[in-house]
Order: C-alpha cells, then sequence, then structure tokens
C-alpha cells in the first residue's frame, strides 16, 4: 500500500512525512509534509490567476500565470522545513501544532527567478523589503488576516530565489500553493509564501502577525531582548534507522539518516552510541550541496547486550553544530537539539535492523543510488564555483 502523509490536525490541513517513508532523497510529492495556517483559498485554473507587484517600483507590473509559466525558467533542489519542526519533543509544552519529526521535506522547485521580475520593474532606492501575501484569508488570535510573510530585497534578488509553479516537475498542488509561490531556498517553511497574489515593497521593516507575533525569536539587540523574524534554516539531522526502541541483535547493525543545514552546506555527521560520550564521523552519500539535506549512514558492531542511547549531530561547512539544549528564546520554534534515540541490545535477535513496513536495507541503497545518479549537474555547480570535489 502507498504510505501518505500523517495528519496532525485536519481542518485546515497539517500534516507530516512519516519519516520512516522517506527513503530517497527527494521526497515524493504525495508525502511531502504539508502546513496551512487557514484553509486553502479557492483558486480555479491557473490560467485565471496572476500575481501583482506595487509598492517602491518604478513600474508596477501584473503577470498572468501563462506569462511565468513560458519565461525562463530556474530549478532549484532545496530541503524545506516548518520553523516548528520536532515542537511534540520539547521537554516544555509549546503552544502551536505539535509536530513530530516529519515537517520537512526536500524537492525540486522549478520556476520564475524573483530577480527576473523586479529588475524590470525597477525598484527604487528606497526598497528594503518586499511583501509578499497569499490568498488564504482567516483569524489568529482573533484578528481577520490574510497570510503575509517579508523578504529583505538582497534575498529577494538572491538568483535562487524564485517564484514556484512546480514541485518535482509537476504543476504545484492546491496543498502547496498552486499555482504559484515563493520560494525561498535556505530559509525555513513560513518565508515561502502560498498562493501569492501580491508584492509589495517597502521602505521599512514589515511587522506582520507571521513575523512579529508567530515565526519570531528573542536575539540580543542593543536595549535587551527583541524579536527577530524568523529567517534562513539552521543545522539539523535526523536517524531514520533504527527507530526509537528498536530491538537489535548482536552484531552489525547499519545506522542511516539525514542532514542539512539551511543555506550552507553540511560538512560532518557525528553519531553517538553511547548517549554522547563518544563520536565517530558517519558517511555522507554524494556532496553536500547548499540548501539540500545530505544522506548518511555508518555501521555499529555492538557485542554487549543491553539498552543504548544513539545520538547524531551534524556540523555545517562554517561549523554551525547542532546544540544540546534547547535555547528557549527560540520560544517553540528552532527546534534542532540532538535528540536520544534508545535501542536495547540482546543476543538471539536479527543482526540487521529490519522494519516490517519500511525498505529492507539494499532497497534503500538502491534509492540512494538511482537518486544520486539524478546529481551531475550538482557536481558540475560544485566544480564551477572552484569547490572542488
Ligand atoms: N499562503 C500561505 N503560505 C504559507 C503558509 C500558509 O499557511 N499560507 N504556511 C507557511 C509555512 S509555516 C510553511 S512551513 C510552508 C509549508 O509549505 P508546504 O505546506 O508546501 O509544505 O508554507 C508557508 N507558506
Ligand atoms: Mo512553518
Amino acid at each position: 500500500m502507498q504510505s501518505h502523509r500523517k495528519i496532525v490536525t485536519s481542518s485546515p490541513e497539517n500534516s507530516e512525512t512519516p519519516l520512516e517513508n522517506q527513503a530517497g532523497w527527494v521526497t515524493p510529492n504525495r508525502l511531502f509534509f504539508v502546513r496551512n495556517h487557514f484553509e486553502p483559498p479557492a483558486v480555479g485554473e491557473a490560467a485565471t490567476w496572476a500575481c501583482t507587484l506595487e509598492g517602491l517600483v518604478a513600474r508596477p507590473t501584473t503577470w498572468p500565470w501563462a506569462q511565468l509559466a513560458a519565461m525562463p525558467q530556474h530549478t532549484v533542489f532545496a530541503t524545506v522545513e516548518c520553523a516548528g519542526n520536532g515542537r511534540s519533543f520539547l521537554q516544555e509544552r509549546a503552544a502551536g501544532v505539535q509536530w513530530g519529526a516529519g515537517a520537512i521535506g526536500h524537492a525540486e522547485w522549478t520556476g520564475v527567478r524573483l530577480r527576473d521580475l523586479l529588475e524590470p520593474a525597477g525598484l527604487l532606492s528606497a526598497a528594503r523589503e518586499i511583501v509578499f501575501e497569499g490568498a488564504d484569508r482567516g483569524e489568529e488570535d482573533g484578528i481577520a488576516m490574510s497570510f503575509t510573510r517579508s523578504l529583505p530585497v538582497a534575498k529577494a534578488l538572491h538568483p535562487d530565489t524564485i517564484i514556484a509553479l512546480r514541485m518535482n516537475g509537476e504543476w504545484l498542488e492546491p496543498n502547496h500553493g498552486a499555482p504559484m509561490r515563493l520560494f525561498v531556498p535556505g530559509w525555513y517553511g513560513v518565508a515561502s509564501v502560498k498562493w501569492l497574489r501580491t508584492m509589495r515593497v517597502i521602505d521599512h521593516a514589515y511587522q506582520g502577525f507571521f513575523q512579529t507575533v508567530k515565526y519570531a525569536v528573542n536575539r540580543p539587540g542593543p536595549e535587551g531582548k527583541r524579536a527577530e523574524p524568523i529567517g534562513a534554516g539552521v543545522v539539523k539531522s535526523e536517524l531514520l534507522q533504527p527507530t526509537e526502541g528498536a530491538e537489535l541483535g548482536l552484531g552489525t547493525h547499519h545506522f542511516a539518516g539525514l542532514a542539512w543545514g539551511g543555506e550552507e552546506r553540511v560538512a560532518r555527521v557525528d553519531v553517538s552510541t553511547d548517549g554522547g560520550r563518544t563520536w565517530l564521523a558517519a558517511h555522507l552519500q554524494g556532496t553536500p550541496q547548499p540548501y539540500s539535506w545530505c544522506q548518511w549512514e555508518t555501521r555499529w558492531t555492538v557485542s554487549a547486550p543491553g539498552d543504548y542511547v544513539i545520538m547524531v549531530r551534524a556540523f555545517t561547512e562554517t561549523g554551525q553544530a547542532q546544540p544540546f539544549d534547547y535555547d528557549p528564546d527560540n520560544l517553540g520554534y528552532i527546534i534542532n537539539t540532538v535528540r536520544g534515540r534508545r535501542v536495547s541490545v540482546s543476543a538471539g535477535r536479527p543482526t540487521r535492523v529490519t522494519f516490517a513496513d519500511a525498505p529492507a536495507w539494499s532497497d534503500f541503497m538502491e534509492t540512494y543510488a538511482e537518486e544520486n545518479a539524478r546529481r551531475p549537474l550538482d557536481l558540475e555547480l560544485a566544480l564551477t564555483s572552484g569547490d572542488g570535489i
């Protein structure tokens, strides 16, 4: 049977990807998590949709969907994580959707470079941020509003920031923002406004609900702590095999998982099987890329029965590392703390990690190989940017 998303709240839909079904580098659309604050808007035919640019531009413009679809397209592979992903694991319960580990996915996003729209429209020199408004509306804290978020001009002009029309080669589905959404690689999902209707260029820092009341964190400022909108993603990892509570035999086991670093490349993934006392580097599949998670694997040979705590800790190229303690100033967001997984080992059990519903290891590796075969372009990019392989 095909697996599907796991519903966390049903109206509006908030659903996550059961990570045991995340067997490849790319998350299939049908499994890709959905984070909706309001019911998706009635959209109708893509051909009837248009999005408008207004505010501090020399030439306010409206682009019908078909015009964007006919323009040169840019594709970027990127991991998207909800800033609240993992909230249910917090020791102190935080308000909000109680996500497990699966409010995350990795897909190929295709659309028009935002700068190809902004540059011809002529940003005025006072332009500081662009406010993106979705067509969905509803109430939060008793106040009627649309879903609206801003982006600093520099990130809006970044060549990888796009208005996405396609996801994994298919036209966007209604739940993921059809027929067009902003897509901001390397940033938490909240930045990527779905059902995009209006872009407004402004000369100040936007104070919208979804970046001051929600999706904001406390950070030190000149006069003490102040709320800051959540932006770029941070370093994090997941253990896919073995799962929490797995019962293993003596011998050698395969561990596999994912690691990602927002806008940065993952540089290293360390695994501990003794609750964090000692660590060994895992093997990274392929060449880690900015924005994209990378798959990692390692082997563990265990000769003594007992209970073990497995931990995984990822590092990025600039030395960002997963913390061991949750920072309460993250206010229930940005949950990248190293999380221990308990497994028990005893004699007389099989030595391979097997799961009733998950692919066996060999299938797993074949999926890796298949997905990695799609990556020559990425490798070429790594070479041309002088990074080598
Ligand atoms: N218009 C609109 N855009 C939105 C949202 C929303 O509720 N409405 N949710 C945001 C959040 S918090 C996340 S994590 C991502 C989720 O994208 P997905 O549902 O396609 O996975 O969309 C973002 N864009
Ligand atoms: Mo989110």
